[in-house]
């Protein structure tokens, strides 16, 4: 007997699919109190670890033993090399499109310049594997800061990407905060926009690039992905650590009706324990940094004031509370990046569940081509 999960009622509609059961998911699951686990285990259990490690978690469902983790990084690093072609069209685009363009642009771009093979799971690696260097000279070539560095996967995942970044302000903590923030945002849950985006697309078989790509352009919405850029722009025009400044200045805020980046989520109901992470990294790397400062301020009080309003179902940090500040403190100063290097680490959890969703769902078939009803309304039958 088939279980019943949802009654649907009219006035459930119009509401984003918020909630609706929809599918099943592998990697990962949001619980609305404890946050994101990956495969079971809870996200701050996992910010510290090898960033290989936890991808292999993710793609393969279990920690990997040394010598599968050996394995696993050169297979990484055999797939590491772009094809010829994409960092010349790289070059081409107009340096004052979003950042987030160049990122679906650049994701496009691998897969035209190489036949992707059709096996989701082959091409995902591959995709994994190319991105960072993709990302890496998005930064170059946009900020002008120089030629693309060429890659040396040896270095390790993220410790390659700093490479190539060449990142002319650069601190010494880079390194260690972009581990765990790679780490922290490879995956959450099946349905938040851009990983169901991803899979609505390759439902319809469009190889795992197409897919990805389109997934992108749904993290870069301001709601989703681009919070990371606006918390940081937010936070710089708060620009005190007054605590009554903070709350008139967010009062004011909700009065003219804007959002206030980086607090509330569709789906927690508790502070993101993702961003408790980001405190605590922020407490070590930079305390007395002036917007980390604003920050720590922020989360007594913001919270307290979004509480006031009792239409907000979560007043508290989700876990672009903190990224911009932590990144600008490590010599990445421009926030209009921040997003791009959320979806680097996204491409993780989406291609481990596109994979699933492809190879693993209804015994192996796949998932059938998306396609949710939408009831008709105010359309009087006319004859022309
Ligand atoms: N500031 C102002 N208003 C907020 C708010 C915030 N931080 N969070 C929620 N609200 C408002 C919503 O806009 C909504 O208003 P309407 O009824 O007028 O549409 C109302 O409160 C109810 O919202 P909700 O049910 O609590 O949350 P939603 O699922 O609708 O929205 C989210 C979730 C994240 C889009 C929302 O909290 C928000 O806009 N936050 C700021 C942007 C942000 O930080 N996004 C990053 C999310 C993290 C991620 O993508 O992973």
């Amino acid at each position: 007997m088939t279980e019943v999960l949802f009654e649907i009622g009219v006035d459930r509609l119009d509401t984003g699919l918020r909630g609706y059961p929809v599918g099943t998911v592998r990697s990962s699951s949001v619980d609305p109190q404890a946050g994101v686990r990956y495969v079971g285990v809870p996200i701050d259990q996992l910010a510290d670890f090898e960033p290989e490690k936890v991808m292999h978690l993710l793609l393969r469902k279990r920690f990997p033993d040394a010598d599968e983790l050996a394995s696993f990084k050169n297979e990484l690093i055999e797939r590491s090399c772009l094809p010829e072609g994409v960092l010349e069209l790289l070059r081409g685009l107009p340096k004052r499109s979003h950042p987030m363009d160049w990122l679906v642009s650049g994701i496009l771009y691998l897969g035209m310049f190489e036949t992707p093979t059709g096996d989701y799971e082959e091409d995902g690696l591959r995709l994994v594997a190319r991105v960072p260097e993709v990302v890496a000279a998005i930064f170059r070539i946009r900020s002008g800061w120089g030629d693309p560095i060429p890659s040396k996967p040896e270095l390790g995942y993220v410790e390659n990407f700093v490479h190539m970044l060449g990142a002319p302000d650069a601190s010494p903590h880079l390194d260690r905060l972009l581990r765990s923030f790679n780490v922290l945002h490879y995956d959450h849950g099946g349905g938040n926009l851009s990983t169901f985006t991803g899979k609505a697309v390759a439902s319809g078989l469009a190889n795992i690039y197409t897919s990805m790509a389109s997934a992108m352009a749904a993290l870069g919405g301001p709601l989703h992905g681009r919070a990371n850029q606006n918390a940081l722009e937010f936070v710089r025009e708060i620009g005190t650590d007054d605590p009554e400044a903070i709350r008139s200045f967010v009062m004011d805020c909700l009065e003219k009706k804007r959002v206030i980046p980086g607090f509330g989520h569709g789906v927690l109901r508790a502070e993101d324990p993702r961003a408790r992470v980001l405190y605590g990294i922020g407490e070590e790397i930079c305390p007395e940094d002036p917007l980390f400062r604003v920050i720590r301020q922020m989360r007594e009080v913001v919270p307290s004031v979004l509480s006031e309003n009792p239409k907000i179902q979560n007043p508290y940090p989700n876990v672009d509370a903190a990224t911009g500040t932590l990144l600008q403190a490590c010599g990445l100063m421009d926030p209009e990046y921040y997003t791009v290097l959320f979806g680097w680490s996204r491409v993780v959890g989406i291609t481990a569940q596109i994979i699933d969703e492809r190879t693993v769902a209804r015994s192996g078939k796949g998932a059938p081509i998306y396609r949710p009803k939408y009831v008709p309304v105010d359309q009087p039958h006319r004859d022309v």
